[in-house]
């Protein structure tokens, strides 16, 4: 299998790759984040998908870091845009059943040499590889050990997930999440993001349109202060200063809101758009 290494520094499994592995499989899984359904979307992907005319679930991953009022809102918008969707929290061992079964299902008369093969793939830290442990019962690919970390699987693996069914557990390829925020702040850890203070101050705004007090509760901040002020508050209240000007080193700070944003601990989520705006 083709595996390119990357200006970014994250292992890419070239497209051409990526649309054999699509082409031969039976079924595809592509997997979002609860956090932000839509934009971790892959478009590039999905159109791969679309022209090999392959039987697609999409699944919702990590719903455990959103309300589910939030999650069930989401399923019943892909339902009506006639997505197959399963929800699922690979951390609780959620949708397991209803994911195996689906699979099964879109993959019916669909067989090589009675095998029936197919492959999760999506945007990097969406949970993939956390799902292919939970629907083989048990920890065998490897996940990253913080949400931030991208990239964490480098290669196809292929994995027994059930009696005949097998699956590719992929890279997280194609970087191109719908959403721009996503696309900058899943290509690198945060700790190698060259720019974090735009989008953590976006990250900031989306949090102060939503529930202020988190600022409040998770940093001691004052969440009526304006993004850059946040930001420098958070690293004075830590301590992160420069060694000799004592200035904030508002980066870091940056970085941090990043990490829990990623982690869940910021407990942002979006709402589908309403019917009207379809
Ligand atoms: N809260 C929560 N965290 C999860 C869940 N599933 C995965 N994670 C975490 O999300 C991070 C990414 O999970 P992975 O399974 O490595 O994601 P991946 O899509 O395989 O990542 P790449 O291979 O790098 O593209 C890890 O830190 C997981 O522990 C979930 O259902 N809930
Ligand atoms: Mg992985």
């Amino acid at each position: 299998m083709e595996v390119k290494k990357s200006k970014r520094e994250i292992m890419l499994i070239s497209p051409e790759a990526m649309k054999k592995t699509i082409k031969k499989s039976c079924f595809v899984v592509e997997v979002v984040d609860a956090i932000n359904p839509e934009g971790t979307r892959s478009i590039a992907l999905e159109k791969i998908i679309r022209n090999f005319r392959k039987p697609y679930v999409l699944v919702l991953n990590r719903i455990d870091l959103v309300p589910s009022w939030v999650a069930n809102a989401w399923a019943d918008h892909f339902k009506k845009s006639g997505i197959e969707v399963i929800l699922t929290s690979a951390k609780r061992g959620t949708g397991k059943r209803e994911l195996i079964e689906a699979i099964y299902s879109i993959s019916e008369g669909c067989a090589f040499e009675e095998k029936i093969i197919g492959v999760i793939c999506g945007v990097p830290k969406t949970g993939k590889s956390s799902i292919l442990n939970m629907l083989r019962g048990k920890d065998s690919a490897p996940t990253s050990p913080y949400p931030g970390k991208p990239g964490y699987t480098k290669s196809f693996t292929f994995y027994k997930i059930g009696e005949n069914v097998y699956i590719y557990d992929s890279p997280g390829v194609f970087p191109d999440p719908r959403d721009k925020l996503e696309k900058i702040i899943r290509s690198r850890p945060p700790e190698k993001i060259l720019e974090p203070i735009r989008p953590s101050m976006e990250i900031i705004d989306i949090v102060k349109a939503l529930e202020p007090r988190r600022l409040e509760a998770l940093y001691d901040v004052d969440p009526q202060k304006g993004n850059y002020e946040i930001l420098e508050d958070i690293a004075m209240k830590r301590g992160w200063v420069e060694k000799i000007s004592k200035e904030p080193l508002v980066e870091e700070s940056a970085r941090r809101v990043i990490m829990d944003y990623l982690n869940g601990k910021l407990k942002i989520f979006r709402l589908p758009p309403k019917s009207s705006d379809l």
